[in-house]
């Protein structure tokens, strides 16, 4: 059973992975090229990407080799599904591993954003803190105010939970169905079956849908005007849904008071126009970066190249 992994693995998982299957890592810093990814496709039983490999058509159609991809993140969108089915590929992702992880970082972008923290910081550094004084950076308070979360997955409950409990901030939330009654019952969590509707309500709009063309560009000119004055714009989930072009004019204007971002639509680009703004927080996909979140992505794609190996079913089929 040949597997190919196509980044380095927290040390742990490598081991394991190494002890039970003949493993190729992928060293050094690069991904794969799109054509190295189709030439594997013939050369391996089991291609383990990232979210940084694009395996598109163009890659499936590349050998018949591979059974499973079985990828080391939640988020599947850089994984073309239809070919993959088409050709009997297994497909499973890594899902409930990265939850709290993601919500710590959603947080950060939150408090980053809401008290300036990254404009004080580069102040700072750059040797221009003239000195504490009543109204320098002054930013704004999340207690009292609302939290929209735009999807209401894992990801989006756990980061209602910290901002609710943790912070005292009220929910609401977008998505295709209300969720779970205790859930709304612990969190007083409104739903809004309207996108516009939340984000008219929202102080702070946080993003917890996934990414591929049923999301594209959600958060576009027209989202962005229905927001409210002075609120916040956060993503953890994929730059494919915001408009940046769109972002960055209401950043400018002043309509939105900031943003927070971890994510972007062509990795590891960032949108230059948000580069000289103050007042967006731009982290480099950190969500799940984290020691034992990273090692726990690896154990369970491992899980599913076991099942797989095993004939079981598999734990994380998507
Ligand atoms: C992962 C993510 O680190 O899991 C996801 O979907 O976006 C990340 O936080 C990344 O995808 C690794 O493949």
């Amino acid at each position: 059973m040949r597997v190919l992994v196509t980044r380095r693995w927290p040390e742990a998982v490598e081991a394991a992975l190494a002890a039970r299957f003949d493993v190729t890592f992928n060293d050094g810093d690069k991904p794969l090229s799109q054509d190295d990814l189709a030439a594997a496709m013939g050369a391996y039983d089991v291609l383990c990407p990232t979210v940084s490999d694009r395996i598109d058509a163009g890659v499936i159609a590349g050998g018949d080799r591979v059974r499973l991809i079985a990828n080391y993140g939640v988020g599947f969108d850089h994984i073309d599904l239809a070919a993959a089915r088409a050709k009997g590929i297994a497909v499973t992702n890594t899902p409930g591993v990265l939850t709290d992880a993601t919500a710590d970082i959603a947080l950060t972008l939150i408090l980053m954003a809401t008290r300036r923290a990254g404009e004080g910081e580069r102040e700072l550094r750059a040797g221009q803190w003239s000195g504490w004084r009543p109204t320098h950076l002054v930013g704004q308070a999340l207690k009292g105010k609302v939290l929209g979360c735009v999807g209401f997955g894992r990801i989006g409950i756990a980061t209602a939970r910290r901002a609710h409990h943790g912070f005292g901030m009220k929910i609401a939330y977008y998505g295709r169905r209300p969720c779970e009654d205790a859930v709304a019952a612990e969190l007083g969590a409104t739903f809004h079956p309207d996108l516009n509707s939340l984000l008219a309500t929202s102080d702070v709009v946080s993003l917890h849908a996934p990414g591929g063309a049923g999301t594209a560009n959600m958060i576009d000119a027209g989202a962005i005007a229905a927001m409210k004055p002075g609120a916040y714009l956060i993503n953890t989930a994929r730059g494919t849904l915001v408009d940046h072009a769109a972002l960055a004019a209401a950043l400018r204007s002043g309509h939105l008071a900031g943003a927070g971002l971890d994510v972007y639509p062509a990795e590891p680009q960032v949108p230059a126009e948000l580069l000289g703004l103050e007042n967006v927080v731009l982290l480099p996909h950190l969500g799940s970066a984290n020691r034992e979140t990273r090692e726990a992505m690896g154990f369970c794609a491992l899980a599913n190249v076991e099942a797989f190996v095993e004939g079981a079913d598999l734990p994380n089929a998507v």
